[in-house]
C-alpha cells in the first residue's frame, strides 16, 4: 500500500486530494493544525475510527513552522509521496502578515525538503510543492508568444504571498538538482469549488448570490471587478498533482484551463445560474451591479420567491478596502505541457464550476433560511 502525507489536509485541495488518494488505495496521513474549534469540516466525511482495523486515514497535529514536528511526522509515517499543500494562502491577508507567510509558505517548504534529507528518504519520498500562478504576477511582457504564461515564463510576484511561494518554488527545484530528489512544482492557476474558503472571490460571490436570492443579504461588496483569472475546478487540479508525482522524471508543470474571465463576468454568471440578470454601470469605485431581468420560471425552479427580487435593485457595489496594494491584473495559463505529458484533461469548464458552487451554496444558505425562520442566528463570517 502506498503511503501519502498531505500538509494542509484540512484545506480545499487537501480535502479533495485525501479523498482521491483513499479511493486509489493509499494510506493517507494528514497534518492538521491545532485550533480552538474543530477545523476538519472539509474532511469529516473521511473520518475513520482509529480503534477499528484497516484504518487508512490518520491525522497528525503539526505546523509548517515547526521543524522538529515535521521531522517526527515524516519519520513516523515514512511516506512514498508528500503533498505540501499547507500555506497561508490568501493573497490580500499576506500583506497584513508578511513575515508569517514567509515563514510558512517559504521556509515551511524548506523544512519539508530538509526533513526528507535528514531522514535519508531522498530516494524513497517524492515531493509535490503547491506552487502558484501568483509567481507570474500578471506582468504582460512575460507572457509567451501566444499570450499565455507557461513553464518558461519569468516570475514577478506581486505580494508577500507570491514572494514566499517563489522561495518555495526555487528551493524545491534546487533540492531536485542538488540532491537528485524527486521534488516537483505544480504551478497551479486559480481553482475553486464548493469547498473554497469563503473569503476568496469566487466563493464570496456564489455565497452572496445565494443569500441575496433568498433575501438574507442585500448587497455584495467587492474590490477590483476587472481582475481576470484562469479559473478551474479543484477536483480536476488535485488529479494533476497526483499525476505529476507518477512521472518517470521529476519536472514542473503549469495546470490551467487556458481561458481567462473577469470577476465582473463571474458575478454575472453566478446570478444568471439562478435566473437573475445583472447589468454593470459606472466606473471604478462607483461601479455597481443592478438586476435588469428575472427569469421567473428558473427562479421558481430553485424554490426561490421571485417577488423578493426587484428590477433595478443594486446587488453589487465596490468597496475600495478590497483593492490590493499591488494587484495581479490578469492570469492565463498554458496547459499544453500538462495535457501532452501528463495526459491531464479537466472535466469541468467555467459554467460547470459556477453551477456546482452556486447550487451548493444555495443548499447551504437554505439551511440558514430555516434557522432564521426558526428564530436562530444565521451564518455570518468576518472577512
Ligand atoms: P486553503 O487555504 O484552503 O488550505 C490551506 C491549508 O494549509 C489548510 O489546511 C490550513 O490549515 C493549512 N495551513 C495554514 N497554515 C499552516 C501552517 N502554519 N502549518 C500547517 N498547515 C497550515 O488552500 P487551498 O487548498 O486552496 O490551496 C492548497 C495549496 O495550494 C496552498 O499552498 C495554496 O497556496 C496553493 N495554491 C492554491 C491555489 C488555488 O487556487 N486554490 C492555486 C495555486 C496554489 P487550516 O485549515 O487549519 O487553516
Ligand atoms: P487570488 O484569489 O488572489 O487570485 O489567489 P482571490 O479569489 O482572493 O482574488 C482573485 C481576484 O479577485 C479580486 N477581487 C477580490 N478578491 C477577494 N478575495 N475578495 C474580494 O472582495 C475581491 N474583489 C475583487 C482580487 O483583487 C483578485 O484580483 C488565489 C489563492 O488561492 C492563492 O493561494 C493562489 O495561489 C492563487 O489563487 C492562484
Amino acid at each position: 500500500m502506498k503511503v501519502a502525507l498531505i500538509t494542509g489536509v484540512t484545506g480545499q485541495d487537501g480535502a479533495y486530494l485525501a479523498e482521491f488518494l483513499l479511493k486509489k488505495g493509499y494510506f493517507v496521513h494528514g497534518v492538521k493544525r491545532r485550533s480552538s474549534l474543530f477545523n476538519t469540516d472539509r474532511i469529516d466525511h473521511l473520518y475513520q475510527d482509529q480503534h477499528e482495523k484497516n484504518v487508512q486515514f490518520k491525522l497528525h497535529y503539526g505546523d509548517l513552522t515547526d521543524s522538529t514536528n515535521l521531522i517526527r511526522i515524516i519519520q513516523e509515517t515514512q511516506p512514498d509521496e508528500i503533498y505540501n499543500l499547507g500555506a497561508m494562502s490568501h493573497v490580500m491577508v499576506s500583506f497584513d502578515s508578511p513575515e508569517y507567510v514567509a515563514n510558512v509558505d517559504g521556509i515551511g517548504t524548506l523544512r519539508i525538503l530538509e526533513a526528507v534529507r535528514i531522514l535519508g528518504l531522498e530516494k524513497k519520498t517524492r515531493i509535490y510543492q503547491a506552487s502558484t500562478s501568483e509567481l507570474y504576477g500578471g506582468m504582460p511582457e512575460n507572457k509567451n508568444e501566444r499570450g499565455f504564461y507557461d513553464e518558461s515564463s519569468p516570475f514577478y510576484p506581486r505580494s508577500p504571498y507570491g514572494v514566499a511561494k517563489m522561495y518555495g518554488f526555487w528551493i524545491t527545484k534546487n533540492y531536485r538538482e542538488a540532491y537528485n530528489m524527486f521534488a516537483c512544482n505544480g504551478i497551479l492557476f486559480n481553482h475553486e469549488s464548493p469547498l473554497r474558503g469563503e473569503t476568496f472571490v469566487t466563493r464570496k460571490i456564489t455565497r452572496a448570490t445565494a443569500k441575496i436570492a433568498l433575501g438574507l443579504q442585500n448587497c455584495l461588496y467587492l474590490g477590483n471587478l476587472s481582475a481576470q483569472r484562469d479559473w478551474g475546478h479543484a477536483k480536476d487540479y488535485i488529479e494533476a498533482m497526483w499525476l505529476i508525482l507518477q512521472q518517470e522524471k521529476a519536472e514542473d508543470f503549469v495546470i490551467a484551463t487556458g481561458i481567462t474571465t473577469t470577476v465582473r463576468d463571474f458575478v454575472r454568471m453566478s446570478f444568471a445560474e439562478l435566473g437573475i440578470e445583472i447589468e454593470f454601470s459606472g466606473k471604478d469605485e462607483n461601479e455597481k451591479g443592478v438586476i435588469i431581468d428575472i427569469d421567473e420560471d428558473k427562479v421558481k425552479a430553485f424554490g426561490l420567491n421571485a417577488e423578493r427580487l426587484k428590477f433595478g435593485q443594486t446587488v453589487v457595489k465596490v468597496d475600495p478596502k478590497y483593492f490590493r496594494p499591488t494587484e495581479v491584473d490578469l492570469l492565463l495559463g498554458d496547459p499544453t505541457k500538462s495535457k501532452t505529458q501528463l495526459g491531464w484533461e479537466p472535466k469541468y469548464d467555467l459554467p460547470a464550476l459556477v453551477k456546482d458552487m452556486v447550487v451548493s451554496d444555495l443548499h447551504l444558505m437554505k439551511k440558514d433560511e430555516y434557522l432564521k425562520a426558526g428564530g436562530f442566528g444565521t451564518l455570518n463570517y468576518f472577512e
